[in-house]
């Protein structure tokens, strides 16, 4: 059984459309802890974090914006989520923009460092969020962490990533929004891409199957980033940049389910939950559900598949 520790994140910067501040609290009016405990794991609920005091910091590309703020959640991020995983527990972090996991990866990475371990990410969204502060055309820094924690330049006013996770462990899922220049500098790095057309092609199972033996087969760590519209539109309405072409209901349980019987997962973000965009509280309630499969929630008990 895991000891989950839930880290409010009520962020808003790493985007223009308000709202996303109010994520963890859509979280806990979905009933995410009663979730958790019943599936019978330790919970710990450690509040919303708050915004330290601002430094100022310049961005050369003047398209960025809300830069200091990102930055200070990104310190307290790294700096909390590092602490649960050091008391041995299972941060989820409760979004709030994607900008988040600037902070809640590095975490990851400085503990993964000083355990020994190397450290995978699984990245579920519809965007590759690949951009550098340099290369942002809209400026939003949620656009970034992809490139950040593969140790990519242009991040100067941020602490330095621990340990950049070289580009084959890290799996991109579900996308199907690329910017330009995220593209071209995709196709420079071995990062496993699976848009959509390659999960209608060979499935969502396969792919997925692949990434976690490669995890398993170093004992890695597994941090999973679940942007809200990796789901289709249509069942997760809720979240700013919807994307048609998203994971059915289905396909994103079996996602989790297939996580779960892993027992690989070491860290979870929640991210872009808008609730000011729902349609009454049916995406935040996908949301639980989906981590209530993630840790163990199904219908009967089969035999998990062979390690
Ligand atoms: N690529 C676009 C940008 O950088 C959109 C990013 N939006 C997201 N990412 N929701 O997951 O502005
Ligand atoms: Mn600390
Ligand atoms: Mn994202
Ligand atoms: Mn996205």
């Amino acid at each position: 059984m895991a000891k989950c520790i839930l880290i409010g994140a009520p962020i808003d910067a790493g985007q223009k459309r308000p709202g996303c501040l109010m994520g963890p609290a859509a979280y806990r009016v979905a009933g995410l802890a009663r979730e958790i405990r019943d599936l019978g794991h330790g919970m710990a609920d450690w509040g919303d974090l708050a915004l330290p005091d601002l430094r100022e910091v310049a961005s050369a590309n003047p398209a960025v914006h809300s830069l200091p703020e990102v930055v200070g959640w990104t310190e307290i991020l790294m700096d909390r989520v590092d602490d649960a995983l050091s008391e041995g527990g299972l941060p989820i972090v409760l979004g709030g923009d994607h900008s988040l996991a600037l902070g809640s990866v590095a975490g990851a990475a400085a503990h993964a460092e000083r355990a020994g371990r190397p450290l995978f990410l699984l990245w579920l969204d519809a965007h590759s969020d690949f951009h550098t502060p340099m290369t942002t055309t809209s400026g939003n820094l949620h656009g970034t962490p992809v490139a950040y924690i593969a140790g990519r330049g242009g991040f100067d006013a941020f602490p330095p990533f621990p340990a950049p996770i070289p580009a084959d462990r890290i799996c991109l899922y579900g996308i199907r929004s690329v910017d330009p220049a995220e593209h071209a500098a995709l196709l420079d790095h071995d990062i496993a891409i699976n848009d959509m057309r390659v999960l209608d092609e060979h499935g969502i199972v396969a792919p997925l199957r692949a990434f976690l033996d490669r995890v398993r087969a170093v004992n890695g760590m597994l941090h999973v980033s679940l942007d809200v519209d990796f789901l289709d539109p249509s069942i997760a309405p809720a979240v700013g940049t919807t994307v048609p072409g998203g994971t059915t209901f289905r396909e994103a349980h079996l996602v989790m389910e297939l996580l779960h019987e892993s027992g690989l997962v070491t860290s979870l973000d929640l991210v872009e939950l808008n609730p000011f965009l729902d349609d009454r509280g049916m995406t935040a309630r996908l949301m639980v559900d989906l981590v209530g499969s993630l840790m163990g929630k199904k219908v009967f008990d089969r035999p998990t598949r062979a390690k």
